[in-house]
């Protein structure tokens, strides 16, 4: 319950607090980001304000159980290719304190 409740927060900070990492030129922040992928289904696109809400797998990398969660797109354009309902693949990254940013997702054929 604990992470899921960590998780949930990342999901609400992503959409209430602009990252701070565009000012913060620190070498660290850099080095600790990360990509990482993961499957699941589209329950939401909002393409106005670059997010999609997904019913994600579990992501062991971050010890993150599956959940249904909203991430911001790096660009609104990669939601072109998805619509509620399908089964996706995507990557996304994460600077350590920060928000998880979609950086590809496509539907999975
Ligand atoms: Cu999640």
């Amino acid at each position: 319950m604990k992470k899921l409740l960590i998780c949930m927060f990342l999901a609400v900070s992503s959409i209430a607090a602009t990252p701070v990492y565009a000012n913060d030129a620190h070498h660290q922040v850099v080095d600790n980001q990360k990509s990482y992928s993961a499957k699941g289904e589209v329950v939401t696109v909002d393409s106005a304000l670059s997010k999609v809400k997904l019913k994600h797998d579990a992501i062991t990398a971050l010890k993150w159980p599956g959940m249904t969660m909203f991430f911001k797109v790096a660009d609104k354009s990669l939601l072109d290719t998805v619509k509620t309902g399908d089964q996706v693949e995507f990557e996304f990254a994460k600077v350590d304190g920060g928000s998880p940013l979609i950086t590809k997702i496509k539907p999975l054929k």
